[in-house]
């Protein structure tokens, strides 16, 4: 990469511009996606600052749980989530909001209502937060059916029925992928500017990865499938590589990783969580979402992840995401299982 040249690039593509070039292609088009988005940036750019500021936050708050105005200290996803609900309300598009941190769906009051429903993690992977691993937002974005009064069952849609997914990373830098449906685009903030650029445009995930991601230490309570794929990429008896075992534990750094390089990264069902632990509407479908725009694959065990239909708004499921190959050969496996019963 030529460095020099990129410091004085001057034709800056923001998230702002590109989001406006794709409405442009649908004159139809109101802009209140556009819009929606623009509120959903804000509230990433704050949880960035705070995310940043957070290590010197608790060194400040060491003298007692309270801050310099002696308010006590949010804990970071609360603050987090109260943002992401407060932009997500104001900007007047939305409907109905479903978070990790809120027990019931928040139904938007009439006179600040618009068509769309949000659900969304505000800070993902929170039991890093302490020791400075990268965590992130993750969302998904559906429309309301018909003109009606708008019901639980405007969100308890199928994945692929949503119309943009995207998440933002809080790594060494902070980074949002994102897709509307046509291919997948990263944009890095630059802290300068205050702005999201294009840096990452249409990614592709390699086809077939070098790198399995899993929580091995749950291994002694998988089923056959799952440790019949690990144990193949640990000792393949096809003559190729071994595979890199690659494990963060926190969701949007290891999907992140894992469309970057290629690989797999597995959250599957175990004999203590049948379900697996991941929750379907603002962690498996968005992610899900962007494998398959990045031409990946993902799969519960049963079925495309983008099939499900779900019927609690926290409801979970055993997740498998990544290459189009390796998420095939986990299919394979769990489809012998089947034929085998
Ligand atoms: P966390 O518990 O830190 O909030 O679903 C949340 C999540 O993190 C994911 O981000 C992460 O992939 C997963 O849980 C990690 O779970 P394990 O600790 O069981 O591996």
């Amino acid at each position: 990469m030529d460095h020099e040249a990129d410091a004085y690039r001057t034709d800056l593509m923001t998230i702002t511009r590109f989001v406006l070039n794709e409405q442009s292609k649908y004159p139809e088009s109101r802009g209140d996606f556009s819009i929606l988005l623009s509120h959903i940036v804000l509230g990433c750019k704050f949880v960035c600052t705070a995310v940043n500021k957070a290590g010197l936050a608790k060194l400040i708050g060491l003298a007692g749980e309270t801050n310099v105005q002696g308010e006590e200290q949010k804990k970071l996803d609360v603050l987090s989530n109260e943002v992401f609900v407060k932009a997500l309300v104001s900007s007047g598009r939305t409907c109905i909001l479903v978070s990790e941190e809120d027990e019931e769906a928040t139904f938007v009051a009439p006179s600040k209502r618009g068509r769309y429903c949000v659900v969304f993690d505000p800070l993902d992977g929170s039991s890093n937060i302490d020791c400075g691993v990268s965590i992130g937002t993750i969302f998904g974005i559906y429309m309301v059916k018909d003109d009606h009064e708008p019901t639980l069952d405007d969100v308890m849609q199928p994945g692929k029925n949503m119309l943009a997914a995207g998440y933002c990373m809080y790594g060494s830098s902070c980074t949002l992928v994102l897709s509307t449906g046509e291919g997948v685009n990263g944009f890095t903030l630059d802290p300068s500017l205050g702005e999201f650029i294009l840096t990452h445009p249409n990614i592709k995930i390699p086809k077939k990865g070098k790198i399995y991601s899993v929580n091995e230490g749950n291994a002694k309570n998988w089923d056959g499938p799952t440790a019949k794929y690990v144990e193949k990429c640990k000792f393949p008896k096809d003559g190729s590589s071994p595979k890199s075992l690659r494990y963060i534990g926190s969701m949007v750094a290891d999907v992140h990783r894992t469309l970057l390089y290629g690989g797999i990264f597995l959250y599957p069902a175990d004999k203590k969580s049948p379900n697996g632990k991941l929750r379907v509407l603002y962690e498996v479908f968005p992610m899900s979402f962007l494998m398959e725009q990045a031409g990946g694959q993902a799969f519960t065990g049963k079925q495309r992840a983008l099939d499900l239909i779900p019927e609690k708004i926290h409801e979970r499921s055993p997740i498998f995401l990544g290459s189009y190959d390796d998420v095939e050969e986990i299919k394979a496996l769990y489809g012998a299982e089947v034929k085998g019963k």
